[in-house]
């Protein structure tokens, strides 16, 4: 065997033992009390909008389930850079169906694409206003006609909550969160979450949500090769 099968084959088996030995963390993030009603939108003109809506659309500030489980809450390691793998990630979708975006709340990775689809008969702008502007995050406008091509966006530096929005139907909305590394997740509608593959050790671990923890709530938390179990309360605010 050549020097350098040799050690590609040294290079894969690291991985694979460092991926051994790493765990996932789970929890639940819940919401204490009953949120407020979420507001209706009106001003709504554009047919395609309106047909898609029977019911008029509303905010989506707080999506909680039956039991308190709250969606849309991004859970993160903090206190680690520059160990994005963002560049080879698959991109993360945002669509626009029936004038809104889905999702609602995502996160990336710096350097991680993000894909933005029409999938309305209608025309969409996508204008990310990111506020890191010093870190790199560049503000982008593209018009997006129905029918045509997935437009592609990326963020070099970390920033919570980078809103998308759409300057044609102006209650539309989307906030990005772009992460320097791998280890995050966001809720769904179960309020679940799962953070894949962390190397053992101790961490601070926080939880962001739009109106409840909009700075984050955090947490201590020991990550072992089993993993580690982890749950968030957080409060109406
Ligand atoms: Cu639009």
């Amino acid at each position: 065997m050549k020097l350098n099968q040799t050690l590609a084959l040294i290079a894969s088996f690291t991985t694979a033992l460092q991926l051994a030995t790493a765990g996932n963390i789970t929890g639940k993030v819940t919401l204490k009390g009953a949120p407020p009603a979420e507001k209706e939108i009106t001003g709504v003109t554009d047919p395609v909008c309106s047909a898609a809506h029977p019911t008029p659309m509303k905010t989506r500030f707080y999506m909680v389930g039956t039991g308190g489980e709250l969606a849309d809450t991004v859970v993160m390691l903090k206190g680690i850079t520059g160990k994005s793998t963002g560049a080879s990630a698959a991109p993360l979708l945002i669509d626009q169906n029936g004038c809104e975006y889905l999702p609602y709340v995502g996160a990336v990775q710096t350097g991680q694409k993000i894909s933005v689809k029409n999938s309305d008969q209608t025309m969409h702008n996508v204008h990310p206003t990111p506020v890191n502007t010093a870190g790199g995050n560049k503000e982008e406008n593209k018009a997006q006609f129905a029918g045509a091509a997935d437009l592609t966006f990326t963020f070099p530096a970390a920033e919570t909550f980078l809103r998308f929005k759409c300057d044609v139907h102006p209650w539309m909305f989307s906030y990005i969160t772009v992460v320097d590394h791998p280890y995050f997740a966001v809720t769904g509608k179960d309020g679940a979450f799962t953070i894949k593959d962390v190397p053992p050790g101790k961490y601070k671990i926080v939880a962001l949500h739009r109106k409840a923890a909009k700075d984050g709530v955090e947490q201590d938390i020991e990550v072992t090769a089993d993993g580690a179990k982890l749950d968030f309360a957080l409060d109406v605010k």
